[in-house]
């Protein structure tokens, strides 16, 4: 079997783990950059400073160990298909310089990706318009942002998003950009859905048949909009496109911790009960407007088309054994 990664790519597989680097992009972006001081690090020490197949070998550990942190934004197996598959050369020199320029050309390719599809989900906003959020996705708060540069006036309604809630970093963004915010609990997003004009969500992966897998909640809001009346958007960069959905496979959904819903006192004075933290769930393609990415918008069941363009060759897994 290939070599444990040294750090730094344990570093980072232990950040994203642990949280402490969250949300589908940031995370794509981590990975891509830690297999890159990876490649560093292989090219100076040890047995891999001189033996190609074991440079070879300890990257695609590297890839695994990042692979295993999180389950359900494809964000991450996207960004280390995108390097691995350029690892190349005969040399480590020029096997480690090919990992590097393909990190450095996959975060490029995000940041100009985000801002790219953040104007197309400006397009859809309107001078005055209020929206409502749910946790934090970059790719959203693109949206909102370039609506302001664009020099419109946009209030926001952040919902808190239990259990971790991530909404305090989406108000505290939003804030800074010059959108007024109002912070709800989750489970009043309906009653102001009414004060509402467009809903803005992010994705961690999007299905083949338009299916939308975000933040746990994500689902319920999209069906209380529906009834309200209110477009819903989910802004997603093509990263988030999840290739192995072409062939039937379904996107897996994490499940957390119980510690993040109630603590070990609540716990014991319950009593024997049983308690469940799924972290993302998905909303069915038609109760999602539509999906905007740095391409131009779709309506969700069209997104398979771009899929096939973008990922046919469909979901090598060049960090395997
Ligand atoms: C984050 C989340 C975000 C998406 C999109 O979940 O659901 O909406 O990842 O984010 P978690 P981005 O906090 O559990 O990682 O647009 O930044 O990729």
């Amino acid at each position: 079997t290939d070599p444990e990664p040294a750090a730094p790519v344990g570093e980072t597989a232990e950040s994203i783990a642990t949280m402490e680097v969250r949300g589908a992009a940031t995370i794509a972006s981590a990975a891509a950059e830690a297999l890159a001081e990876q490649a560093e690090a292989a090219a100076e020490a040890g047995e891999t400073a001189s033996d190609p197949a074991a440079f070879r070998a300890s990257m695609r550990a590297a890839g695994r160990a990042l692979r295993e942190t999180r389950p359900t934004a494809v964000s991450l197996p996207n960004a280390l298909r995108y390097v691995l598959q350029r690892m190349e050369g005969a040399t480590v020199d020029e096997l480690h310089r090919s990992v590097v320029d393909a990190s450095e050309a996959f975060v490029r390719q995000l940041d100009r990706a985000q801002e790219d599809l953040g104007r197309v989900g400006a397009n859809r906003l309107a001078d005055g318009d209020t929206v409502m959020t749910h946790c934090h996705s970059t790719d959203a708060l693109a949206c909102i942002e370039a609506a302001v540069e664009q020099g419109k006036s946009i209030s926001a309604v952040v919902k808190e998003t239990r259990p971790r809630q991530q909404g305090h970093i989406t108000a505290e963004q939003l804030r800074e950009a010059g959108v007024p915010v109002t912070l709800i609990v989750d489970s009043a997003a309906r009653r102001y859905l009414d004060e509402v004009d467009h809903v803005v969500v992010g994705a961690d992966s999007i299905a083949a048949d338009g299916g939308v897998i975000n933040k746990i909640g994500t689902s319920g809001l999209a069906v209380n909009a529906r009834e309200r009346g209110v477009p819903i958007m989910t802004a997603a960069q093509t990263i988030k496109l999840h290739p192995e959905t072409l062939t039937g496979h379904t996107v897996e959904i994490e499940m957390r911790d119980e510690g993040e819903v109630i603590d070990a006192r609540a716990r014991e004075e319950i009593g024997e009960i049983a308690v469940e933290n799924p972290a993302f769930d998905v909303t069915p393609p038609r109760y999602m407007d539509a999906i905007v990415t740095e391409h131009g918008q779709f309506p969700p069941e069209s997104i398979v088309t771009l899929m096939r363009e973008l990922f046919g060759e469909g979901a090598a897994e060049p960090w395997a054994d």
